[in-house]
């Protein structure tokens, strides 16, 4: 029998709405569904490589224990759990519960119910130690959101803005944040061509940049410098929105101040842009009535990532560029709880420091988590509250933390390390026990998860009163053994005698908008996943009930909420003078930055970029996906590459102050000379022995977590990286 299905791709958080062909209780399509209201029959490569990924033949279809010779066998399920429950059991016991702690990647967001099952099992165990990707991903969003004060009303509709600013980030390939994720490069041609000035500030032509008024193309890591080389020109015209900032921003005259000293020429001898292109990108984007500033992981990765998005969210505020009284509420919830958005700032809160301290670096929890760059040394530094078990759930270390040696010596160390995992990744083959779990069209999915992405930062999550729900489509393999993850932390509970209660609270940091719902789970009579989504949706604006009965996902137009003025008794404003950020634009502009871009040793910066194919690390046992190239390229500018005497699919190595890497070189012309731009989540563990050209390399690699890292969130430079590059001579 066959039939067609409307469903959600989860692959990425985009959440397409899809059709599947299911054939004989098998999919055998994935493809755009044109009956979907906002997707409109979208999808991408990966969406279509659905059925392979469920059908890949590397996935796990049972989980795995470590066996005596250092691989790993099958194990059934549940014995599984009896044998975790027990050895988390025994160390906490003798080492109390701080040495236990989880580290949660992007593969969760598929998986509505797991992140509130898997920390009321943390709970319940009584440890602190929660550390999730964002950390090492965009933590300046939530700590800037938490210095300078959030926007109740939320953020401008690009729908209608006529200026756009993006600094590092790509959503026609990334399809993340700074355009709506419904396709985003059919989105970004409508604004255009209805006449919305697109500002880029990328090293790289990427696709994004191609559709740019004004694309400054500077030196990689000099983010800061251009925000405040902007600031300075809109201040100094006296372009700003006083009227704004009359009712609703504080510490005007402390930033004018501090980027006095930026003017276009110091940020085009420093960045390396036009002067005249600054003064004109300055112009264009204060010129225009409405719009936003997004910052992506291109400045966040560049060290100063938290400066880079509070100046962002300063220039977004001078220039009022936040919803306005009357307007439409962009985000209004669907399948969260209803709020009434207003046109005034959340008050400013702590970033970083308080709660959970952790033993190193003088780092502690902060307004995006505890800092996950700290874990490595977590697990390694001796001494009491040492982290001797980590579970991971969707997420890869081995490919992820920055400073991959010492992520492997650090995993290695560990008393028990447990993965959920449907392939046997680089941190799974270092694991006790992988946990095989169920893929996304074999469980029900609902885009509440993607609806709270916006207390992320601007320009996340939905942009529309959107929602869909499905169910699963089709049974797990024949004879497979898999859990969903919430029902892992199920069962681990149950042995543990936790009782689990989830917990749900929507919110800006510690601004919850409305009072958390606590649902108790039964702990005997295991529920459906379906019957945890109906306790995860009870308070929802749109009844559970109502989202099904729109298989194909609904935009609930009726919802026409308009952001209401300021309360008369608001007080509260945005801080655009703190002063951690002043003083940190005040170092920022007494660096010698001659002498650092200068650096004989190091000519070249490797910058980040996301690959089409795959997300992150995931994909990669993929035929489909991986097509020809089974590895990351090195991009460089074809000029670098005559220099240096090399040519497209010849080897180089890549080496910073902390390691070395190898890389197959491709020609980019749309690179700025000096850059080398490569993905990430490529190559085995440090001791694989496997040739470059077969499975890329880990620019992790390149990394170091104690040389140079954002005092607040602990996240070292990922991105702006100074290496040298060079043939690599056939030994
Ligand atoms: N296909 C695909 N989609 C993904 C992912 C994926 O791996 N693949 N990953 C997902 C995840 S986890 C995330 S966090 C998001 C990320 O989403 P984005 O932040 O949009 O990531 P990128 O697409 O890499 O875009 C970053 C851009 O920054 C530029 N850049 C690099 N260094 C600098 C710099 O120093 N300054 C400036 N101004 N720009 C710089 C790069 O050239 C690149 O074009 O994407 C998500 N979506
Ligand atoms: N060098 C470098 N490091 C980086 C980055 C970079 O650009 N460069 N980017 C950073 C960013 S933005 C992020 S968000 C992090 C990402 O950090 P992580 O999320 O830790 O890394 P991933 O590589 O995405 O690991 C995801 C794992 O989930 C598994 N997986 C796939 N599908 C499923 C599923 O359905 N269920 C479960 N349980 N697991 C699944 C995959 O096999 C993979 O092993 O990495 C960060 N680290
Ligand atoms: S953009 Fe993301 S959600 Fe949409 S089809 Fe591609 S992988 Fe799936
Ligand atoms: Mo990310």
């Amino acid at each position: 029998m066959t039939e067609t299905r409307p469903t959600i791709c989860r692959y990425c958080p985009a959440h397409c709405g899809v059709l599947a062909t299911i054939e004989n209780g098998r999919i055998t399509k994935v493809s755009g569904d044109p009956d979907n209201p906002l997707y409109r029959g979208y999808s991408c490569v990966k969406g279509r490589a659905l059925p392979e990924q469920h059908y890949d033949p590397a996935r796990l279809l049972s989980s795995m224990a470590r066996s005596e010779d250092g691989g790993h066998r099958p194990i059934a399920s549940g014995q599984a759990m009896d044998e975790i429950a027990a050895k988390v059991g025994a160390l906490v016991e003798r080492h109390g519960p701080r040495c236990v702690a989880m580290y949660v990647g992007t593969n969760t967001l598929p998986y509505p119910a797991a992140p509130g099952f898997a920390h009321a099992w943390l709970r319940g165990v009584r440890t602190p130690m929660f550390f999730t990707s964002n950390t090492i991903d965009q933590p300046g969003k939530q700590i800037a959101a938490a210095l300078h004060g959030a926007w109740h009303g939320g953020d401008q509709s690009f729908e209608d803005a006529d200026t756009w600013l993006m600094v590092g980030l790509n959503p026609v390939i990334a399809k993340s944040s700074g355009a709506p994720c419904h396709n985003p490069a059919q989105r970004l041609k409508e604004a255009v061509s209805r006449g919305m000035k697109l500002i880029v500030v990328d090293p790289r032509r990427s696709e994004t940049a191609r559709r740019a008024h004004i694309h400054l193309q500077p030196r990689p890591g000099e983010d800061p410098t251009i925000l405040a080389g902007l600031l300075h020109v809109i201040i100094e015209e006296g372009l700003y929105d006083r009227a704004f900032i009359e009712e609703n921003v504080e510490g005007f005259d402390a930033v004018a101040e501090q980027v006095k000293a930026f003017t276009p020429d110091y940020v085009a001898a420093r960045a390396g842009v036009p002067a005249e292109q600054v003064l004109e990108a300055a112009r264009v984007f204060a010129g225009g009535k409405r719009g936003g500033v997004y910052c992506g992981t291109g400045p966040n990765f560049a060290t100063r990532g938290t400066l880079s998005e509070y100046l962002g969210r300063v220039l977004a505020s001078l220039c009022g560029r936040w919803a306005r009284p009357g307007d439409k509420v962009l985000r209004p919830n669907v399948m969260l709880p209803a709020f009434t958005a207003k046109a005034q700032p959340y008050p400013p809160y702590p970033g970083w420091g308080f709660g959970e301290q952790l033993r190193i670096r003088n780092l502690a929890d902060t307004a995006a988590g505890l800092p996950t760059a700290a874990l490595a040394d977590e697990i390694l530094g001796d001494g009491e509250g040492r982290v001797r078990a980590l579970v991971c759930m969707g997420s890869s270390p081995m490919m992820a933390w920055p400073d991959q040696s010492k992520a492997f010596a650090a995993l290695q160390k560990l008393e028990l390390l447990v993965t959920i995992d449907p392939v046997m990744s680089p941190t799974a083959r270092l694991a006790d026990y992988v946990i095989a779990p169920k893929l996304t069209l074999e469980t029900p999915g609902m885009t509440q998860s993607i609806e709270m992405l916006k207390y992320f930062g601007p320009g996340l999550g939905l942009a529309r009163p959107y929602a869909q729900y499905s169910p699963k489509l089709v049974d797990p393999p024949e004879g497979s053994d898999l859990l969903e993850e919430w029902e892992f932390f199920y069962g681990l509970s149950q042995r543990m005698g936790i009782e689990v209660q989830q917990i749900m609270f929507y919110g800006w940091g510690q601004h919850i908008e409305s009072p958390p719902q606590i649902f108790p789970i039964d702990m005997e009579n295991k529920p459906t996943t379906d019957q945890i989504f109906e306790l995860m949706t009870q308070g929802a604006r749109v009844p559970f009930e109502e989202v099904k009965r729109h298989p194909h996902g609904h935009i609930f137009e009726d919802i026409d909420d308009v952001v209401q003025p300021r309360d008369p008794e608001c007080e509260i404003k945005l801080d655009a003078g703190e002063p951690h950020m002043m003083a940190e634009l005040s170092d920022v502009r007494a660096e010698n930055f001659e002498a650092s871009h200068g650096d004989p040793r190091y000519r070249f910066r490797l910058i980040p970029r996301r690959a089409d194919a795959f997300v992150n690390s995931s994909g990669r046992t993929i035929k489909k996906l991986l097509g020809n190239r089974p590895y990351n390229p090195a991009f460089m500018h074809p000029e670098d590459l005559q220099d240096l005497g090399v040519g497209g699919g010849d080897v180089v190595r890549i080496s910073s102050e902390h390691g070395t890497i190898l890389g197959v070189v491709e020609e980019d012309a749309d690179l700025r000379r000096g850059v080398v731009s490569m993905t990430h989540g490529f190559g085995g563990n440090p001791t694989d022995e496997a040739d470059v050209r077969e499975i890329g390399s880990n620019t992790g690699m390149l990394m170091s977590v104690e040389a140079e890292y954002d005092p607040a969130s602990g996240m070292p430079r990922m991105g702006a990286i100074p290496v040298a590059v060079e043939p690599d001579s056939p030994s």
